[in-house]
């Protein structure tokens, strides 16, 4: 059952704890492979969950618009010292509803509607709000996109140079959601200077990987730096802008009073616990972890011929092409999910197939680390992917049903936060 226990829920509103409780349940039983979520701690589930959500808190601590503010000033305080502390940064805003909101305040900080903004493209990688054409960033901005080279899976940097010093976009995105390699933050920041931009780095995939060590920082390269805090920094939903002093004004005042009103103050709390565990040494060994599963996870999948965008990984995640296994990414991530292995269908790189029915796979490993799964487990998840992707091309679900049980089993030895075995 879910921990901490949800007596009151019970009481109040049984049809609604049921349902919480089956979603604890099926996070327990389930190899969770989605590279952009995690296990937060019980003691991050308890921050998020206090009378913190009652009070309005317009404003920054000590200049706010409402009274009241003799905790929640020293709450939002601590969650942005902690901030500043652990990425090594001058500013931080913990403001942010989530990554989409956090992105947006970067162009209303530095951007006048119709400017030019270059991102990585989204069927590459990339993210919606760096520009892409159904979001509002593409919409309202003019965008500019580069792409990953075809030969190498990787960002193709030379095209990010040749594109910024011909359409001099204000703002140059790095980062994204599906790029499984270190994202090279110095060269973005050279170039980002010869086209006279605003370098953002995205880094909501990697913070909790550069908080522990295990990928490099954009600090000191990047003018401007966007996080989610739910990803592998295993905080609450929830985002961060972090800055140079020179441009803290202008960031806070495009959180508040440019694009939101009162900050979720209990979310606030539950980063800054999030933000003391990721300080803890072990939070390093931690980071670490998650990259060698992912390694591990990769070599196993290409001993069984599954072609890997780039070939590899350098962090958390890995992209999969199915092409060669004769099976869509749709109905690939479908049989998964049955199978009790939770990830999500995904463009790859010129990928002929539609965004809703791609021809790849994205996986992730800060979940199953969180849970304790070892590289040694690796071999093992990869046999099973591959089973399942075989067993849906012949729609067999006596094979599904099957590693289903064999993975609710192999997880019953592995703790989940969040979950009590206990009655
Ligand atoms: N939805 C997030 C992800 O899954 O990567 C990005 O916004």
């Amino acid at each position: 059952m879910h921990e901490p226990s949800v007596p009151h829920l019970h009481a109040e509103d049984p049809e609604l704890a049921g349902l919480v409780e089956d979603e604890a349940r099926r996070q327990y039983e389930k190899l969770r492979l989605i590279a952009s979520e995690n296990y937060v701690s019980p003691a991050v589930l308890e921050a998020a969950g206090t009378v913190l959500t009652n009070k309005y808190s317009e404003g920054y601590a000590g200049r706010r618009y409402y009274e009241g503010q003799q905790f929640v000033d020293p709450i939002e305080t601590l969650a942005a010292d902690r901030a500043k502390e652990l990425f090594g940064v001058e500013h931080a805003n913990v403001q942010p509803y989530s990554g989409s909101p956090a992105n947006l305040a970067v162009y209303m900080a530095f951007l006048e509607p119709g400017d030019p903004v270059m991102g990585l493209s989204l069927p590459m990688g990339g993210h919606l709000t760096h520009g892409w054409s159904v979001s509002a960033t593409g919409k309202w901005f003019r965008p500019v996109r580069y792409e990953v080279r075809a030969d190498t899976g990787r960002v193709d940097l030379d095209q990010v140079r040749d594109l910024a010093l011909k359409e001099r976009p204000k703002l140059i995105w790095c980062g994204g959601t599906a790029i499984p390699r270190t994202i090279d933050f110095p060269a973005f920041a050279e170039i980002a200077r010869e086209a006279g931009a605003v370098l953002a780095a995205d880094i909501a995939h990697i913070a909790g990987l550069i908080a522990g060590g295990a990928h490099p920082s954009p600090v000191g390269h990047a003018d401007v730096i966007t996080t989610t805090t739910h990803k592998t920094l295993r905080g609450p939903r929830g985002a961060m802008i972090m800055s140079t002093a020179e441009h803290a004004k202008a960031v806070d005042k495009a959180v508040f009073p440019g694009l939101q009103g009162g900050p979720h103050n209990h979310t606030t709390a539950a980063i800054a616990v999030a933000l003391k565990e990721a300080s803890q040494p072990g939070f390093a060994v931690y980071a670490r972890q998650v990259v060698a599963n992912a390694k591990a996870l990769a070599a196993a999948l290409l001993d069984r011929g599954y072609d890997l965008t780039s070939g590899g990984t350098d962090n958390h995640l890995i992209l999969i092409d199915l092409t060669n296994k004769g099976i869509g990414g749709k109905p690939a991530a479908q049989a998964l999910d049955r199978a009790g292995i939770e990830l999500n269908y995904n463009a790859v790189p010129f990928d002929p197939r539609k965004p809703f029915d791609p021809s790849g796979l994205r996986v992730g490993t800060a979940a199953i680390t969180t849970r304790g799964l070892g590289e040694e487990r690796m071999p093992q998840v990869a046999a099973w992917m591959d089973e399942v992707v075989q067993a849906a091309s012949k729609q067999d679900e006596s094979v599904v049903e099957r590693v289903a049980g064999q993975i609710r089993e192999l997880l019953a030895s592995y703790p989940m936060p969040g979950w009590t075995s206990a009655p």
